[in-house]
């Protein structure tokens, strides 16, 4: 388990500056406030953040609108200041890795000002410009961004593309002229000793590279092999939302020379669907379909994102089955495909059945990727518009405790408010949220079978209960959940641990394997154990 390949058992933490800590009194999140709460991610036994983007921006996107790739957006601080982050970051041994937007920039960016200054513009072609509107997708990635991804502009004539919001349009990634700027956006943060970054929107950035100007995956494997040379192991960590059989390509396919590590949103999204049903079968089958990641790469399993639960993998009915499984209906408002409440809001404080949630997230194969305040079962504003209502304030204290100002983003309220969930109270608790997943990430972190292994889904002998094996040759750990809140016997068919003793990992027990190598065991409601043998 060399640390070269350090993004197969990491434990990522994605948040955003500026709703984490406020450091200078103004009422926003800045990266002097980051600074002052790294020790708490030390402590959490965090090893990887994920910045969500700190660039100067339009604002109009919370910051994937960007105006400047060179730059730290003054309202969260200096390039000083996130230099001094990163080293305060570094002192802890936790790496950082930034989203890197290249899909487009904010219409705002100058060279989008100058671009559209005309056709003979020395900038046009750094964008996509058409003279009349090419055929649109079948669909558009968010339900409030305009219908059409093709803008008429009137200063100079034609359309341009913008896959997204129409404030931000598609860079010309097919222009060898963009695709060296890039590199130097990627050397440049790189040189500031970032470990690598998450890719945004990864489908819609390489689909302008026609096959006739070079694959477009040659311009991932070239930016794999650029960050490489740069610096040997840093990572590109893409969000592909693709079923897994298209995924595979982004991998770089069986070489694993382009992306290092892909999210893995079918297993969240039949995760959620198997904990509605309180049945194993959905995720079970998921993740016996889901092809092995190539050797030096690496699944990103998560249960939350910054864009809502989007379950545009499921059904119309299951969708349907998540949502009434979790929150009321007069609460619910269903964000297009994105259904925006946070977990805990689903499982209305419920916390058995959030402690499952997280010890199955974390045992699933692959790098586990906490959303800020996940940990601690941070709340949603509903009151908010669109996806902003999953980006509110951490909850620090009962008053908030997020500077000395009033934070201007809302905070939430109600039985999810600071007064009811937050860190300085699971601190002191012994049985809440926060202490269990600083297990888990503790345990997590011992088990590197658990990423790297060999996996095996296991028949769990009854509906309700999920159960996987992931080892090598050193150790095996088997995971069993119970998805139901009535305590289940679960039967396992451990072949190969025939009378072994197993670490009960998250009680600090032993069992024994019986010499029938199959082994029976009663897990309460929402029941969890992880058993090693080593
Ligand atoms: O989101 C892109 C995104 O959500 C799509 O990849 C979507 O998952 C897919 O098309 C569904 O099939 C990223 C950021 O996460 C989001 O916050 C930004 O608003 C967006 O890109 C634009 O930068
Ligand atoms: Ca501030």
């Amino acid at each position: 388990y060399t640390s070269d390949l350090w993004w197969k058992n990491a434990v990522v933490y994605c948040l955003d500056v500026e709703t984490f800590k406020d450091g200078n009194g103004d009422g926003i999140g800045d990266f002097r406030g980051l600074s002052q709460e790294v020790d708490y991610l030390a402590d959490l036994g965090i090893t990887c953040l994920w910045l969500m983007p700190f660039y100067p921006t339009a604002n109009q996107d919370d910051g994937y609108d960007v105006t400047d790739f060179y730059g730290v957006d003054p309202r969260l601080g200096t390039l000083g200041d996130f230099v001094e982050f990163m080293r305060t970051a570094h002192d802890r041994g936790i790496r950082v890795i930034a989203d890197l937007v290249l899909n487009h920039t904010s219409d705002r960016h100058p060279w989008f000002q100058e671009a559209r200054q005309g056709k003979d513009s020395p900038r046009r072609d750094w964008y996509v410009w058409k003279d009349e509107p090419e055929p649109e997708p079948e669909s558009v990635v968010f339900p409030d961004q305009e219908d059409s991804v093709w803008e008429y502009d009137e200063r100079s004539g034609q359309y341009y593309l913008h896959s997204f919001y129409k404030h931000q349009p598609d860079l010309n990634v097919a222009n060898p002229a963009v695709r060296d700027e890039l590199s130097r956006i990627l050397g440049f943060w790189m040189e500031l000793g970032l470990s690598g970054f998450r890719v945004d929107a990864v489908p819609f950035l390489i689909e302008n590279i026609s096959p006739e100007l070079g694959e477009p995956h040659e311009f991932l494997a070239g930016m794999r092999a650029f960050l490489t040379r740069r610096k040997g192991n840093s990572v590109l960590l893409g969000e592909v939302n693709l079923p897994y059989k298209e995924l595979l390509a982004y991998f770089g396919d069986g070489l694993g020379d382009e992306l290092t590590m892909c999210f893995d949103f079918m297993a969240m999204q039949k995760t959620w669907l198997a904990l509605a049903r309180k049945e194993a079968a959905p995720l079970a089958a998921a993740l016996r379909e889901r092809p092995q990641a190539p050797k030096d790469a690496q699944w990103a399993m998560f249960l939350r994102n910054h864009d809502e639960l989007t379950l545009d993998k499921l059904s119309d009915e299951e969708r349907q089955e998540v949502f009434q499984a979790f929150g009321p209906e007069e609460h619910m408002q269903i964000y297009g495909r994105g259904l925006r409440r946070r977990l805990p809001a689903m499982f209305d404080g419920d916390l058995r059945r959030m402690k499952l949630a997280y010890s199955l997230m974390f045992s699933l194969p692959g790098t586990p990727v906490l959303y800020y305040g996940e940990e601690i079962g941070m709340g949603e504003n509903l009151e908010v518009d669109g996806r902003m209502a999953v980006r509110t304030p951490m909850q620090w204290s009962k008053d908030g405790g997020f500077g000395s100002a009033e934070p201007v983003r809302p905070m939430p309220e109600g039985k999810f408010g600071p007064e009811h969930v937050n860190v300085i109270d699971q601190k002191r608790d012994d049985g809440s949220l926060l202490r269990w997943i600083q297990l888990l990430v503790e345990r997590y972190r011992e088990c590197p079978e658990l990423a790297w292994g060999e996996y095996e889904v296991l028949d769990g002998g009854h509906p309700a209960v999920h159960a996987h094996r992931s080892g090598t040759d050193g150790a095996t750990v088997v995971a069993v959940h119970n998805l139901g809140e009535e305590t289940v016997e679960a039967e396992l068919d451990l072949e190969g641990l025939a009378g072994c003793q197993l670490t009960d990992l998250l009680v600090d027990g032993t069992v024994e394997v019986p010499d029938s190598g199959r082994m029976r065991m009663e897990l309460g409601p929402y029941g969890t154990r992880w058993l090693r043998a080593t």
